[in-house]
């Protein structure tokens, strides 16, 4: 990270405004509510006025981090001065806080993502970083302030979920040197570890299973595909937050090179959810929908019946298997 003209103008707004809206995306992961709530402790903690807003209310895993309990929805939002949006690689990421950051005095926009082509005033975008939690724990350092335990805490669980807990293609030795470091000083992770990754609500556990002993393989094993209706959800009482994984479990399986995940959200469209084992760029197949991602990992909203979304899928993903 040596975009040290970009730190400067994001450490120059935060010393100069005084009050800030934090703005996490759509659908929260651990590293936008771990680096928005880091970004919260480094704030107030310089005496300045601060929320952290979030499109819907906290995961039930998330509720585990520091002042998640403080976390605003847009509506409940104040508003304040400056806008600073974490781990948002562009302005649809925002959903209904989008008029929170087109109505702000000044804005920012710290990330990772190499897509983010900087939208806000100030930018900082780290596309070698493993999380937008590695680029405040590298901020923290530059406006020399202690990572105490509770942004300890939030920075750790957004680095640790970004890289499938430091093993993704993304882990650098450089965001281990930072888990080491907070460890050194006392982390608990293995109380973090326990409610970010061994705590789960018994419907999820029941639909997972449901799921998965249906999955289907097609094209000799080459694809997994996994389906669930709303009806299915409501029979095992399930949340959106309980289907979470579950395109994982299907990409996992041996033989399988994509995994497919098609649920039925309650407006009645369908949410393709697309996996792939570095043979495939199911990106591809999703920006044909108008939906996003990248090559190992992307997702689209089909408005076609159930039957067609399978069928249409499975052509494209076959086609894209068989370019390779
Ligand atoms: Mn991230």
């Amino acid at each position: 990270m040596n975009d040290i003209e970009a730190f400067n103008s994001i450490i120059e707004g935060i010393e100069s405004y005084d009050s800030f809206s934090i703005l996490t995306h759509v659908s929260p992961d651990g590293d936008t509510l771990g680096s928005a709530l880091a970004m919260h402790i480094l704030l107030t903690g310089m005496g300045k006025r601060a929320e952290v807003i979030c499109e819907e209310p906290v995961p039930h895993i998330y509720k585990y981090l520091p002042r998640a309990y403080k976390v605003v929805l847009p509506d409940r939002a104040k508003g304040y001065d400056c806008v600073i949006a974490v781990d948002c690689a562009d302005m649809q990421r925002f959903k209904k806080a989008e008029h929170i950051f087109r109505g702000a005095k000044h804005t920012m926009a710290i990330d990772h993502h190499f897509t983010n082509r900087g939208y806000a005033d100030a930018n900082l975008i780290c596309p070698e970083a493993s999380a937008t939690c590695e680029v405040v724990y590298e901020l923290y350092k530059l406006m020399d302030k202690p990572i105490e335990y509770a942004a300890a805490v939030c920075l750790y669980t957004g680095i640790v979920t970004d890289t499938g807990n430091l093993t993704y293609s993304n882990t650098t030795p450089r965001c281990m040197r930072m888990v080491a470091e907070m460890y050194e000083n006392g982390l608990n992770i293995t109380e973090i570890n326990r409610n970010i990754y061994r705590t789960v609500p018994f419907s999820k556990t029941r639909l997972q299973g449901f799921v998965l002993s249906n999955m289907k393989l097609e094209l000799d094993g080459r694809i997994g595909i996994a389906t669930l209706t709303v009806a299915d959800m409501d029979r095992f009482d399930a949340t959106n937050e309980d289907c979470e994984g579950i395109v994982d479990s299907v990409r996992d399986v041996e033989s399988v090179k994509v995994a497919i995940f098609i649920r039925e959200g309650r407006d009645g469209t369908f949410k393709v959810s697309l996996r792939s084992k570095e043979c495939a760029d199911v990106g591809k197949v999703a920006g044909k929908y108008g939906g996003g991602g990248h090559a190992a990992a992307a997702g689209y909203t089909s408005r076609e019946p159930l039957s067609t979304t399978v069928a249409n899928v499975l052509r494209d993903v076959t086609e894209e298997l068989e370019n390779d």
